[in-house]
């Protein structure tokens, strides 16, 4: 039986990823970190929790010696790091922790596989982000396109990409970097803008109200995490490990976003969203568009959501509660 460790597991994508490991028939580990609200912290994987071949850890990312004694005690042959502060607005706030969480993060990985378990292969969580306002001449970002980050996650995630290239020519090692465009589900925190405007457009079609954003006019590529994890997977199951750029292609305003998800429900966005400059960032990454041939041709990977149906789906969860 493949054990796989996963850092990151009660977060949106670290719940989906484990559902389809745990499918596939694999033992997976979970590094959770100490909480004082424990009750709280698994909602994600509670469904999995009877799972006997689910087991949680405690361990953080900034502490190389959980991490040691994790892929010690577990001798994993799959190590997916997940964890991260993932807010980018956040990581203007708290620019010392997403760095402790990201790059310090990812190093204390990448040092706890190299020392205890060489030959588990890895994969790192990168971004969009680490694009920065950077594109080809056809509007697209590809795994050739310079990066050029425009926010301190965006930085952290660039440095995890270098140091996880690095790793893997320095030692060897079967190292993949993912370079994920925005995917979003029922399970996305309320902080990001697809759930923020789901949610509350689902809150204000029961009780009325207003819903405060920040910048309309930014466009993202937006696709379904359960979608993404698959990729992760495929990622680690070649002959040779490498980069791949994971997006749909297609971009939609957040604009766009409010008025589909508005009138979905009923309503006109234009008479309930007010703009509030807090949610403006120091930098914004204005406009966001993937490219991912290079994962169709080469991992097989394919998109079972569109845009809309994500949103659908996310609608449905978000009007029953
Ligand atoms: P998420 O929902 O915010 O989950 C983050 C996870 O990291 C949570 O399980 C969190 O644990 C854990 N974590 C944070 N700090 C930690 C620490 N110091 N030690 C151990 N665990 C820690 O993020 P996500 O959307 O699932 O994203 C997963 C990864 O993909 C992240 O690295 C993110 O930056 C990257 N990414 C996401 C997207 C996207 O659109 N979702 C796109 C590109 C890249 P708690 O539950 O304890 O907070
Ligand atoms: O913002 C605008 C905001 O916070 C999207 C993370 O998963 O994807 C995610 O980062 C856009 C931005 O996601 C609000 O200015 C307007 O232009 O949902 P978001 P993000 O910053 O794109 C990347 C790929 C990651 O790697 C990250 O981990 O929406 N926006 N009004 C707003 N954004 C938020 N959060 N809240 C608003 O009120």
């Amino acid at each position: 039986m493949r054990t796989a460790i996963i850092t990151g597991i009660t977060g949106q994508d670290g719940s989906y990823l484990a559902e389809l490991l745990l499918d596939k028939g694999y033992r997976v580990v979970g590094v959770i970190r100490r909480h004082s609200s424990p009750e709280l912290q698994t909602h994600r994987i509670d469904h999995l929790m009877s799972n006997s071949n689910l087991t949680l850890e405690y361990g953080d990312v900034t502490d190389l010696p959980s991490l040691l004694n994790v892929c010690k005690k577990h001798n994993p042959s799959e190590v997916y790091h997940l964890a991260a502060q993932s807010h980018v607005k956040i990581s203007f706030g708290q620019p010392s922790f997403t760095t402790d969480t990201i790059a310090t993060g990812t190093l204390n990985i990448l040092e706890a596989v190299r020392l205890m378990v060489p030959d588990a292969r890895v994969y790192l969580a990168g971004s969009s982000e680490m694009y920065g306002n950077e594109f080809d001449e056809d509007g697209f970002r590809r795994e050739t396109t310079i990066m050029k980050p425009v926010s301190p996650y965006g930085c952290s995630k660039t440095y995890a990409f270098h140091l996880g290239r690095t790793y893997r020519e320095s030692y060897d090692m079967f190292i993949c970097n993912g370079i994920l465009f925005n995917h979003e589900s029922p399970r996305r925190g309320l902080n990001f803008v697809t759930s923020k405007i789901v949610e509350g457009a689902a809150r204000i079609q029961k009780e009325g109200g207003k819903l405060s954003l920040g910048n309309l006019d930014a466009t993202r590529d937006w696709g379904h995490a359960k979608d993404y994890v698959v990729a992760m997977w495929m990622m680690l199951q070649q002959s040779y490990s490498d980069d791949y750029v994971c997006a749909t292609g297609e971009s939609h305003s957040v604009r766009d976003l409010c008025e589909m998800v508005f009138s979905k429900l009923g309503m006109n966005y234009a008479n309930h969203v007010v703009i509030d400059p807090e949610y403006y960032r120091p930098l914004e990454l204005h406009d966001l568009k993937g490219d991912p041939t290079k994962a169709i041709a080469e991992l097989g990977w394919e998109t079972t959501y569109t845009f809309e149906s994500m949103i659908d789906e996310m609608i449905e969860h978000h009007k029953a509660r």
